[in-house]
């Protein structure tokens, strides 16, 4: 059997084993040895499957003490000028620009996304520190005019407390900046519990806030806070009455542990759970720029977004001219290490996550459903890595599916799987597009506006995230990012996402000498 060393990794990267390459850096990025030796919490790359690092874990008791700090941070930076707190998101925009290619590289090592796509989410990092400095200067209020003589009246929002993050491993930083740069401008303090796969990208993204942090200087100690640990962590931001709101990124079964324990003590929830997203295919679509868009969100990131293509509908029209096309690209998309440049499709993040995927194309296929790919590929090169060849299944194959595949296509398997579905009445499409218990992102491809617009409207798409001649994956920072039914509701990002993380007053002023009541009401005492 090869060393470790003689896998893919070890083709580009000659003279050092991946776990030196973790190390510096880390190193670089100013984490201490001691924050990923000898502790409990076994770290490995899915690139190779290798151990990179054993990480300290919190216990229970200095995770209160931590939840305490940071209250008493927020206690503190609540009273910094909102201008000046959003110098403290520049300062870190500023230091994630500088440490892009780093920890780009990291994520590529912890999660195994490509390259490209590793150094994309620290730009969705710098994109919103970028959004939330002009935020910190626009967290107005409305003046509302009062029924009563010389009255005003008019809305002011307060920062809340403690905002409690979790995060899950396939965006593990993106996901953590979207909550802290709009909290922290909006006078609120962190909290943040990262996956359990993904700690030492949450190590790295610590350091190079704490930079920041000194740059700034002068901010309350734990003002940010990075709890690693296991659920019972999460569990205690979840119970904690020191934090009002939780920002909880992760799958439907996560949430639905999650809501119920928030709503019991009246906490607030941004819940960003399952998707199941599709992409209706119209007789008129560019059939070049849809197959880019389903090759990029059905196989990116090995099929684990949440914004992954899941479902394709497509017009029984183009459907014989598509489809081939479509097992063409499956078929010689390059899979293999993610920090080659040429490569597209990475690893699965674990062996789990591997049988999982296994699991729900037998199903598939016991169903009788006709299955392209899915097999694992460069199992000798890595044998405790889990590389796949992206999967497509055929469910329009059937006339009438069996009901084990209808049940398969509406549930969220957090891997390469695209099931296509066939169509011929537009209403039909729409229908089937909204048969599904989540809703996060959606699109059509067509020419047809009258297609387009409904699609758009309130008889069309049910998902928080609906687009037009692009794919599901790969939104913007600048707009509100979530989704309805069993994706949780909640919206993380742009657009006015920080009014969650803020109190809204309204208050009513009286600057005239009598005291007229609302609604005429007259309650004279003399
Ligand atoms: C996720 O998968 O949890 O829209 C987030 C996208 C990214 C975010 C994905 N901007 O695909």
């Amino acid at each position: 059997m090869p060393p470790p060393t003689r896998n893919l990794y070890a083709s580009h990267e000659q003279n050092m084993t991946i776990k030196h390459e973790v190390e510096a850096l880390l190193t670089r990025l100013g984490v201490p040895v001691t924050a990923y030796t000898g502790g409990d919490l076994t770290t490995r790359t899915p690139i190779t499957g290798e151990i990179i690092a054993h990480v300290p874990t919190i216990n229970a008791a200095d995770a209160t003490q931590a939840i305490a700090q940071a209250h008493a941070a927020f206690l503190e930076w609540r009273t910094v000028p909102a201008p000046k707190r959003g110098e403290l998101i520049r300062l870190l925009g500023e230091e994630l620009r500088a440490e892009l290619p780093t920890l780009g590289r990291l994520v590529t090592i912890e999660t195994g996304k490509i390259l490209s796509e590793g150094q994309g989410e620290v730009q969705e990092m710098i994109d919103i520190c970028t959004f939330a400095v002009g935020l910190s200067r626009q967290l107005a209020g409305l003046t509302v005019p009062s029924e009563r003589p010389r009255h005003r009246m008019m809305e002011t929002w307060h920062p809340l407390g403690v905002v409690g993050i979790i995060s899950a491993f396939n965006f593990p930083v993106a996901v953590w900046s979207w909550n802290a740069a709009l909290a922290l401008v909006c006078g609120n303090a962190v909290v943040w519990k990262p996956s359990e796969k993904t700690p030492l990208t949450a190590l790295a993204t610590q350091a190079i806030f704490d930079r920041a942090a000194e740059k700034f200087g002068n901010i309350p100690k734990g003002l940010a806070t990075l709890l690693i640990g296991d659920a019972t962590v999460g569990q205690q931001l979840v119970d904690s009455p020191l934090i009002p709101l939780v920002s909880a990124t992760g799958s439907t079964a996560m949430g639905r542990a999650v809501a119920p324990r928030l709503a019991a003590r009246f906490a607030r929830a941004i819940l960003e759970l399952g998707g199941n997203n599709a992409a209706i295919v119209a007789p008129t679509a560019d059939l070049d720029l849809t197959l880019r868009a389903i090759a990029f969100s059905a196989m990116g990131t090995a099929g684990q977004r949440c914004t992954t293509l899941r479902r394709l509908i497509v017009h029984d029209s183009i459907y014989d001219q598509l489809i081939p096309q479509l097992k063409k690209v499956y078929g010689s998309v390059v899979i293999g290490d993610p920090g080659e440049p040429n490569t597209l499709v990475g690893p699965l993040i674990d062996e789990r996550s591997f049988n999982v995927m296994q699991k729900a194309l037998a199903e598939a296929r016991t169903a009788g459903a006709t299955i392209t790919g899915g097999d694992r590929v460069l199992t000798q090169e890595n044998p405790e890595a889990f590389y796949v060849r992206p999967a497509l299944v055929e469910v329009a194959a059937q006339t009438n599916p069996h009901p084990e595949l209808i049940k398969l296509v509406k549930h969220e398997t957090f891997a390469p799987i695209l099931y296509v579905l066939k169509y011929s009445d537009f209403h039909d499409a729409l229908r089937l597009h909204n048969d599904v218990p989540q809703g996060l992102s959606s699109s059509i491809f067509t020419m047809n506006l009258r297609e387009a617009e409904q699609f758009l409207s309130a008889t069309g798409s049910d998902c928080g995230i609906a687009n037009v001649n692009i794919g599901t994956s790969g939104a913007e920072i600048g707009g509100a990012f979530g989704g309805e039914k069993e994706t949780g509701g909640g919206r993380e990002s742009g657009s006015d996402a920080w009014k969650q993380y803020m109190r809204r007053a309204t208050n009513t002023i009286n600057y005239g000498t009598d005291l007229p009541l609302a609604q005429g009401v007259s309650f004279d005492i003399d």
